[in-house]
């Protein structure tokens, strides 16, 4: 059957797009619904790039990074670090998944979603206290007082791919909810003065946003069922000073959805609705959270806001064989980590952190997990040229992925 076109939906600045020809996926009401996060380095040094690089098919990183995707096949899939622009997702569909890359099947996502990031966009403060307001992009003193680091508006953004219908009315941002707001929140402390959590003015705090990208709450439709994917990108936890800004922001970015699914009531979308998710709904929370369980630089245990949510079934950990070879070859701070390199998402620099588990999909306790993986292939499987060794050939972090079962 075919699906007549449906025009795009446009609100509160989101564009929502959809392709015209293509069926969608449906599901009975146990099928296995495969859930990804990819942090797939599709951001540019300057804004328009990555639109210019998606315009035609010839672009190496993104024939790669299509590649992966193409042999992962997700159903639903959110790409962290892809620069925002409204073109971006359907030129990237288009022109790299609906092209057979090196033999791989085609992938089709009959739904997408992009909505501004809080990256690169001005804040008109002074952020990292260098005395200076920098207000005109492209440096990195302009990144640190944007409202999240980026170079220009929306560099590093995000955007969900999906095979099943998104609920596109529904969906929530939460791009300019106030860190302050959050109760408890972790407000980062000036060494240099006795008055106690103050590297940001009172009215600094009147603007500052919590989310450093942004976050969404995507709901999907599978079947009879929704499924709220909770997507962001929460900021790296290092690039900042003994205040540790960077960590503690990172924290409460996870603390954010690990709050949302127990239906906390302090929170409020870009639309001004308050209160978390609706009590036994359904969810997968995906993204690079910048955070390991064991090793790196977090606050705290900050990842085990959500891997011992009780709300959350974090019992499988997606594995691959290539990130134990990979931690053995490479070495470094490899060798003193904690954490089963069995499960690390990202090549980092071996010297530090070294690789790690920062990419995760946690979906609720009342979905099933039966499957996942990471892919992470080793040398001697021809699809490791796919990932490579630093200069990578498509991202520093691995494509995680996640089978469900309602
Ligand atoms: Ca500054
Ligand atoms: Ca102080
Ligand atoms: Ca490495």
């Amino acid at each position: 059957m075919r699906i007549r076109a449906r025009s795009a939906i446009v609100a509160a600045g989101a564009v929502a797009l959809t392709a015209s020809t293509m069926v969608p996926a449906t599901a009975s009401d146990h099928e296995r619904v495969r859930f990804a996060t990819f942090n797939a380095s599709l951001n540019r040094g300057a804004e328009g790039a990555l639109v210019t690089d998606l315009s035609t098919p010839g672009n190496a990183q993104a024939r790669t990074i299509a590649e992966i995707i193409q042999r992962s096949r997700p159903d639903v899939l959110l790409i962290n670090e892809f620069d925002h622009d409204p073109e971006a997702p359907g030129l990237f569909q288009k022109n790299y998944l609906s092209v057979a890359q090196n033999g791989a099947r085609p992938i089709e996502y009959r739904y997408r979603y992009i909505a501004p990031s809080n990256t690169g966009i001005a804040s008109g403060l002074d952020l990292n206290n260098d005395g200076k307001v920098v207000t005109e992009p492209g440096t990195d003193a302009y990144g640190q007082d944007a409202y999240g680091y980026g170079m220009f508006p929306g560099q590093y953004g995000m955007a969900v791919y999906s095979r099943y219908p998104i609920d596109f009315g529904s969906i929530r941002t939460f791009q300019k909810f106030k860190w302050a707001d959050m109760p408890g929140a972790l407000l980062p402390d000036d060494p240099a003065t006795a008055r106690p959590g103050d590297w940001y003015s009172p009215d600094e705090l009147e603007k500052l946003r919590l989310s450093s990208k942004s976050h969404w709450d995507v709901p999907v439709r599978i079947g009879r069922r929704t499924v709220h994917f909770l997507v962001s990108h929460p900021t790296p936890p290092t690039f900042d000073g003994a205040e540790d800004r960077n960590g503690l922001r990172n924290h409460d970015e996870i603390r954010f959805w690990a709050d949302y699914v127990r239906s906390a009531n302090y929170v409020y979308d870009d639309r001004g609705r308050r209160g978390g998710l609706r009590p036994g709904a359904d969810f997968v929370i995906a993204g690079d959270q910048n955070a390991d369980p064991l090793d790196g630089d977090s606050v705290g245990s900050a990842i085990d806001q959500l891997l011992r949510n009780p709300r959350v079934n974090a019992k499988y950990v997606p594995t691959s064989e290539g990130a134990v070879e990979a931690s053995v070859l490479q070495g470094g701070a490899n060798a003193n980590h904690r954490g089963d390199p069995a499960a690390d998402t990202a090549d980092f620099a071996d010297g530090a952190p070294g690789n790690l588990r920062v990419d995760h999909v946690l979906p609720a306790k009342s979905l099933r997990v039966v499957d996942g993986g990471v892919f992470w292939p080793v040398k001697a499987d021809p699809l490791s040229r796919l990932t490579g060794v630093y200069p990578f050939p498509s991202s520093d972090h691995r494509l995680v992925w996640v089978d469900v079962r309602s």
